[in-house]
């Protein structure tokens, strides 16, 4: 008998879209608890203690945040062939002998992905990035991880692990396409980052991406006609 596997999720976290593209790298079918908002604590917590989704339940397995739930897909299940003239997907979640660098990379990325989550979630509270310290500093640091990133990217034709596409790729990207596909004025593109371009421009074709795009989001958008927003108010 087929085992049970549902992925809890909002539909514009690049978080969750991690998790979604690397289920389909894998070819992984599961069942989509997917909610367009934040539904109440009260249903949240039966979720995850964390009250933040995604949440990925396996059969006997039940785990929350995004990284665990990268390093469990990725250490337990093998990879799909990769698409025609694509680079094949990482068979490692951390690599052995670069593991303190790939750990960096990693939480260096989570960092990434709250500061941005934060500056996105103070502005659907009503509060800028520009018209507030914290968020503005979120705002600089966001600037920084980029560059960091793009001085670790290991070429212009490469990830952040040669010759494949790893989880830290996957993860740079989904934050960056996020960063275009909402009004949070905050910009990645800059002629100093060469090889993230790069990087946006291939995920941005390969499949897995196609298949889980990242579609636009402001408040009053309460569902979408493909991948066309629909707004409550016209
Ligand atoms: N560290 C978590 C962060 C997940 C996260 O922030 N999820 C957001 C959706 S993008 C969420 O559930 N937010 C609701 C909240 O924080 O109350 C992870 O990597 O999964």
């Amino acid at each position: 008998m087929q085992q049970m596997r549902r992925l809890y999720f909002t539909t514009g976290s690049p978080f969750a879209r991690a998790v979604r593209i690397v289920l389909d790298e894998k070819g992984l079918d599961y069942e989509r608890h997917e909610e367009i908002t934040t539904p109440t604590v009260e249903e949240r917590v039966k979720v995850a203690p964390t009250l933040q989704v995604p949440a990925l339940v396996d059969g006997e397995v039940h785990l929350w945040d995004s990284n665990v739930i990268l390093d469990y897909l990725v250490s337990t299940y093998p990879n799909m062939p990769a698409p025609p003239d694509q680079r094949p997907f990482a068979e490692v979640y951390m690599r052995r002998d670069h593991e303190w660098e790939d750990k960096l990379t990693l939480a260096t990325l989570q960092t990434l992905g709250v500061s941005t989550g934060v500056i996105s979630q103070l502005q659907w509270a009503g509060v800028m990035h520009e018209d507030n310290d914290y968020a503005d500093r979120c705002a600089v640091r966001v600037q920084h991880l980029l560059d960091w990133c793009e001085g670790n990217l290991a070429g212009r034709a490469e990830g952040f692990v040669e010759g494949v596409v790893s989880v830290q790729d996957v993860l740079l990207a989904v934050w960056i396409m996020f960063m275009e596909n909402r009004p949070l004025r905050l910009e990645w593109r800059s002629p100093n980052r060469p090889k993230i371009a790069a990087l946006h421009d291939r995920l941005q074709a390969r499949p897995s991406f196609l298949a889980n795009p990242i579609l636009w989001w402001e408040p009053g958008v309460v569902g979408y006609d493909g991948d066309k927003p629909i707004f409550a108010d016209r």
